[in-house]
């Protein structure tokens, strides 16, 4: 096989819990999800191929040449993050402690404010809370390291006392990531993929707990000027295994890496929405996935809507990544998300 060469494997049609024995390709060990076929892709180059795959070919057959690692790591059962298991689909409700957040603006401003929302959103059906204190919104600026803390480190210490969901903080910055540890979080959210900051890849390792990678191309502030790839779905592929491998190097296992194809970041709508057809795709990476969409501008750009009127939209999108096998959601209306997967989860 020549270096350039690279196989990827899109899993399609997510079949049913009960589905009557159809010979199915199981991602993720025996509570993950099943799906009918897949579809085998090869980028050489600036070429790329795709044919179908069934999933009784993959399951009994001899698989393709050069799949081998590729299946194996789709089959591996997925580590718990942070004691929940995955599985059932969970959600991860959006605490914003900053002044400027797209959706929030200022609304939770304030510790006892946001403390507030949190206990609401895990009383309507979150698993875990996202605390962040720093906009990454497009064209938003960044925050120093002691601002964030003061409005992050408070929250968290509250919640850490007052909440049974999992604490998560939303941050670039090592120094912040290791201070929202000691206060009682749980798992670490970066939207740099443990890149922004050169300590991070150190500090999450010594502090052994779950990160979420998030991919985005270039800076919050300038992200979405002109966002450019060769073909999105497998560029956001590769730009996430490049950053497993730098963790695993780093020390950090394969087993606490959630990745993200970080939906709105260094993305145009034809981008995100290429990416939100093929979220399944991800699961060669042998990690779970979280998907952030929720009331995104894609959603805006595509239908008109204003950030207050995203939705339907947005539970569209939820829904898109459950049925691909998508194991967190990153969400702002944490009931209206829970009634839909209810609905979802009750049928299948
Ligand atoms: C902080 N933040 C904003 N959007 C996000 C997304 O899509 N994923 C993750 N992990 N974090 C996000």
């Amino acid at each position: 096989m020549s270096a350039r060469r690279k196989l990827y494997i899109r899993p399609v049609g997510r079949l049913p819990a009960d589905h009557g024995g159809l010979p199915a390709l199981r991602v993720g060990g025996k509570s993950g999800p099943e799906f009918l076929a897949a579809e085998l892709i090869e980028r050489d180059g600036g070429s790329v191929r795709r044919r179908a795959l069934e999933g009784a070919a993959i399951r009994g057959g001899t698989p393709p040449e050069g799949t081998e690692v590729l299946l194996r790591r789709l089959s591996a059962p997925r580590s718990a993050v942070a004691g929940l298991d995955l599985g059932r689909t969970r959600l991860m409700g959006v605490v914003n402690v900053t002044p400027d957040s797209f959706s929030d603006g200022g609304r939770y401003l304030g510790a006892e404010a946001a403390v507030a929302h949190a206990l609401q959103l895990e009383a309507e059906g979150a698993d875990i809370l996202d605390i962040g204190g720093e906009s990454t919104r497009p064209g938003s600026d960044p925050v120093d390291l002691e601002e964030e803390c003061r409005r992050v480190l408070p929250v968290i210490a509250a919640l850490a006392k007052r909440s049974k969901a999992r604490i998560s903080v939303d941050t670039r910055k090592a120094e912040v990531m290791r201070r929202a540890a000691a206060e009682g979080a749980h798992i670490i959210n970066d939207v740099s993929a443990l890149d922004h900051d050169p300590k991070a890849l150190e500090v999450v390792a010594l502090l052994g707990l779950p990160v979420v990678l998030m991919h985005a191309q270039g800076e919050p502030r300038t992200m979405q000027v002109a966002p450019r790839y060769d073909d999105v779905v497998l560029d956001v592929y590769d730009a996430l295994e490049a950053r497993i491998e730098a963790c695993e190097r780093a020390g950090i296992p394969r087993a606490r890496l959630i990745v993200d194809p970080g939906i709105g970041f260094g993305k145009n709508l034809a981008h995100n929405l290429a990416l939100l057809g093929s979220l399944s795709i991800l699961h060669g990476l042998g990690c779970p996935i979280l998907l952030g969409a929720s009331r995104k501008s894609f959603i805006g750009r595509l239908t008109g809507a204003g950030a207050g009127e995203r939705l339907p939209g947005s539970l569209a999108a939820a829904l898109l990544g459950v049925a691909q096998g998508v194991h967190i959601l990153r969400v702002h209306d944490v009931a209206a998300t829970r009634q839909a997967l209810a609905v979802w989860e009750g049928a299948g």
